[in-house]
């Protein structure tokens, strides 16, 4: 059964060393002079006193990243020299990964290890990749009809505005600033009011690898003054937003009654995992389990929340699934013995116990876990409900939980229409050793990233985007450059050409 850690690392606090709005290379006070506090999520307590930015601070940092961008060396510099200042910035942050991790830790209850061995070393892979980028960066050439050329070039977009959230800190930072960088724009962070942190240490080895004054700048502070300021600032040519897809659509009416800046979006997801009777129960049962990110409070967009199982390997599924739960250990996030921390705040926390009593109360049944843990801080047990039927609220909405619905179906075509029954569509698995039910069930799933025989496997070179309301635009993959970048074409004549 799940359990509380005994606590071997009596309650670790790590030193925070930036609590200040990151402006045109300084850290500097808000202007109202107001702070918030970070809080622990082990605890409830607050950590640290943070700079609380809002609109005047927002205007002073696109100002600073403004004059950066129309007049400054970064746009300018060739892509190669950026690519360097990128790498050096992916090795300090690489020397620096276990600082960062813990602040990640601290900040959002992120087991420690985790984020050190996955999320440190994705945000390095991640600018090392985009530095190798910067220099690749072209046009292309036209032939026209007639005694014309044309060509393209694909120029910075400006100033883009990044509003990021809680679960992935530092991955989503690299994964944007690291595209935004190669391409020669400047940009202004506004990291989640719960785990402001690592953006602020993040800025200051930015700062240290040589990358100029204005060029990132970070405000922390809420999202309904300070995350809105920049969506509908006149000044801010792109936006790219990683968060709910409620808040996604305000970001996106301001784009549209400001000044039509460029949005992409990365929202939230319901994604199914499809389970067929031919494979390895054992290798269905692990896959299923890393799928739903229990590891990392299931506090994961593309976590594999909806398990559909084949008829012929239910029940046994079922019996073997909460073999996993037996020597789970829940508890500190510092403690190496611990399998899960807690959400990372009382408002998850308290979604997702509403979600887990909305699934009992409409008829699935609880195979395990549904309680919280412990009287302080937001431990939930790992939670497994069956029998669940696709119109009960935990089989459509994203619970960002430690919580798995498992689905039985019979046939391909039931699968293939339960998969796509949500209104999200960023990821989906098949399990299966039938290459062409892998391959028709793959394209039959709107989703933005199937994996076959695996999931969650993420890597820099990978595309990663929604369909349906999960949004729009991709992180990761060259087409990510895309997003802050605008295509000019040049056209002029060409006389007596031989070809
Ligand atoms: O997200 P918000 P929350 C989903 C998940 C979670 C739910 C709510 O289901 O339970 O969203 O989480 C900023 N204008 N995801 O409340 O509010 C905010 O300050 C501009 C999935 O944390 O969307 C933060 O920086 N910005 C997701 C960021 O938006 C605004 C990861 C995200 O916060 C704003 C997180 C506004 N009006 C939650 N209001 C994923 N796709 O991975 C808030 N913000």
């Amino acid at each position: 059964m799940a359990s509380e850690s005994n606590g071997v690392s009596k309650l670790k606090i790590p030193e925070v060393k930036f609590t200040k709005l990151f402006i045109n290379g300084h850290f500097v006070d808000s202007v109202s002079g107001k702070t918030f506090g970070t809080r622990d999520p082990r605890t409830g307590d607050v950590v640290a006193e943070v700079a609380e930015g809002d609109k005047e601070d927002v205007d002073i940092a696109v100002k600073a990243a403004r004059e950066a961008f129309d007049h400054g060396k970064w746009p300018r510099m060739s892509g190669f020299d950026r690519g360097r200042v990128i790498l050096k910035f992916a090795d300090l942050i690489e020397q620096h990964g276990e600082e960062i991790a813990m602040l990640d830790s601290i900040d959002s209850g992120k087991l420690v290890h985790l984020t050190k061995d996955f999320d440190i070393q994705f945000a390095t892979n991640c600018l090392r990749y985009y530095a190798g980028a910067a220099d690749k960066i072209h046009g292309e050439t036209l032939k026209c009809t007639g005694e014309f050329q044309a060509y393209t070039l694909k120029e910075p977009v400006g100033v883009v505005g990044h509003i990021i959230p809680w679960n992935f800190p530092t991955v989503l930072f690299a994964a944007k600033a690291a595209p935004t960088l190669a391409t020669g724009c400047t940009m202004i962070f506004k990291p989640a009011e719960q785990s402001p942190l690592s953006a602020l240490y993040l800025a200051h080895l930015a700062k240290e690898a040589g990358i100029p004054d204005g060029v990132i700048n970070v405000i922390t502070g809420y999202g309904p003054t300070a995350g809105a300021a920049i969506s509908s600032h006149m000044d801010v040519d792109a936006v790219s937003f990683t968060g709910s897809t409620e808040v996604g659509k305000l970001v996106m009416g301001a784009a549209a009654a400001s000044n039509l800046k460029t949005v992409s979006l990365e929202l939230g997801g319901k994604s199914p995992l499809v389970i067929f009777n031919d494979v390895d129960i054992n290798m269905a049962v692990q896959t299923a389990w890393q799928a739903t990110k229990i590891s990392v409070q299931g506090e994961v967009c593309i976590a594999g929340s909806r398990i559909y199982v084949q008829e012929g390997i239910y029940d046994e599924f079922l019996k073997r699934v909460t073999d996993n739960v037996k020597n789970w250990v829940v508890g500190d996030p510092f403690d190496p013995q611990v399998h899960q921390g807690p959400q990372v705040d009382k408002e998850q926390f308290d979604k997702v116990l509403r979600y887990i009593e909305s699934g009992k109360r409409e008829g699935a049944t609880l195979l395990t876990g549904g309680k919280a843990i412990g009287e302080k801080g937001y431990y939930i047990e790992p939670t497994i409900f069956t029998d669940v039927k696709e119109d009960m609220l935990i089989a459509q909405d994203e619970i960002f939980g430690p919580v798995m619905s498992i689905m039985k179906f019979k046939t391909i075509e039931e699968a293939i229409e339960k998969a796509n029954n949500t209104k999200y569509g960023l990821a989906a698995g098949i399990l299966t050793n039938d290459l062409n039910t892998a391959n028709r069930v793959s394209r039959s799933i709107r989703a933005g990233g199937i994996w076959i025989n695996c999931y969650l496997i993420t890597e820099s070179s990978i595309p990663f985007g929604g369909y349906k309301m999960s949004g729009f635009g991709m992180d990761s993959g060259l087409q990510a450059l895309e997003k802050y970048l605008k295509v000019k074409s040049v056209i002029t004549p060409i006389y007596n050409s031989p070809w």
